[in-house]
């Protein structure tokens, strides 16, 4: 339980468990799925930022992390494989007085939605995106996915993927998310402290997140022991340099497959303006929820060729 300030900001203490959906449905993951980690470090998060379940919207792809909304009580969307981004964006230009989360699996956010995740990640919209990183379809019954290590034999790669992973980290970065972290859910209170600096972030937030499936990915790890970048003396860089972030990012990446689980912050900008912020600028966007436009009778919409003749 934590005390914090709520949005009209009274003090109230807010309990992990006002997170938990009121007929309690009992998750039908494995026993000892990483999955289980993000959805405590989820609600341990919500509470201690002091955020009430409806002023949240958490966005789920499909997969077994695309579950993670049948277990988490906030306004929820449990969209198409790899389409939480899209959704989640719409959400929040509409109404960006809510918190919004969108959450998937390696598959949803680093394959088929890979484009939405490449252009959320420019357009920094404000929000915090968790990728439960498996290193395989879960769901599905363990297929190779895009961060499957090359040689990784499945169903669908019987000899070996001879595929290259993806750089997750790298990725982000060089499409432009403002905040980057990868955690395990094998190490809960980092994880929780990530999701709190994850939401609190300006802009596009990004945590590519460990999440051991013992059913599907028995070669694999489960990602200990791990090493906190930021704790370890072994490490030393600036979050807020991207060349040397970009390098850690990468040593980060080739570790793994290597069997050295490195987590930790990765890249912080705090000074780039989130969409929202871009928008407002511009005068595109009111101070208002724009969605409460929809409801005003009165309102007297522009249409953009009337916009254009006047900046001529
Ligand atoms: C358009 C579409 N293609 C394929 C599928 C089948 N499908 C469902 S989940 C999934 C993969 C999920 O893997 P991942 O995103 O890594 O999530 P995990 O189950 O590992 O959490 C696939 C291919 C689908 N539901 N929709
Ligand atoms: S198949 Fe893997 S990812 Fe899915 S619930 Fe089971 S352990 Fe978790
Ligand atoms: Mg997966």
């Amino acid at each position: 339980m934590s005390k914090a300030f709520s949005a009209i900001g009274e003090e109230r203490d807010v309990e992990r468990d006002e997170f938990t959906p009121g007929i309690e449905p009992q998750p039908t993951w494995c026993p000892g799925c990483g999955d289980f980690g993000v959805l405590k470090a989820l609600k341990g998060a919500m509470a201690e930022l002091g955020k009430d379940p409806e002023e949240v919207l958490l966005c789920t792809g499909i997969g077994c992390s695309g579950k993670l909304n049948s277990y988490f009580e906030s306004y929820g969307f449990h969209t198409i494989h790899g389409r939480s981004l899209p959704v989640a964006r719409a959400a929040k230009v509409a109404n960006h007085d809510l918190e919004v989360v969108a959450a998937g699996g390696d598959g949803d956010g680093y394959g088929i939605g890979g484009n939405h995740f490449t252009h959320s990640a420019r357009e920094n919209h404000d929000m915090t995106y968790i990728v439960f990183n498996n290193e395989v379809f879960g769901l599905t019954k363990g297929q190779t996915s895009p961060t499957s290590p090359k040689g990784h034999k499945s169903k669908t790669q019987p000899h070996g993927n001879a595929k290259d992973p993806v750089r997750p980290l790298s990725m982000s970065l060089s499409a432009g998310a403002s905040y980057i972290a990868r955690t395990a859910a094998v190490n809960p209170n980092q994880a929780q402290e990530i999701i709190v600096e994850a939401i609190e972030h300006d802009g596009f937030s990004h945590i590519d997140f460990l999440t051991q499936c013992p059913t599907w990915n028995k070669d694999a790890k489960q990602y200990v022991p791990y090493v906190d970048v930021q704790e370890s003396d072994d490490y030393d860089f600036d979050v807020t340099d991207r060349r040397e972030a970009s390098e850690m990012m990468y040593e980060t990446e080739d570790k793994l497959y290597e069997g050295t689980v490195l987590t930790g912050r990765y890249y912080q900008d705090s000074e780039r303006n989130s969409y929202q912020a871009e928008k407002q600028q511009r005068g595109d966007m009111p101070d208002e929820p724009l969605a409460e436009r929809y409801f005003d009778e009165d309102y007297e919409w522009e249409r953009s060729y009337d916009l254009i003749d006047r900046h001529k």
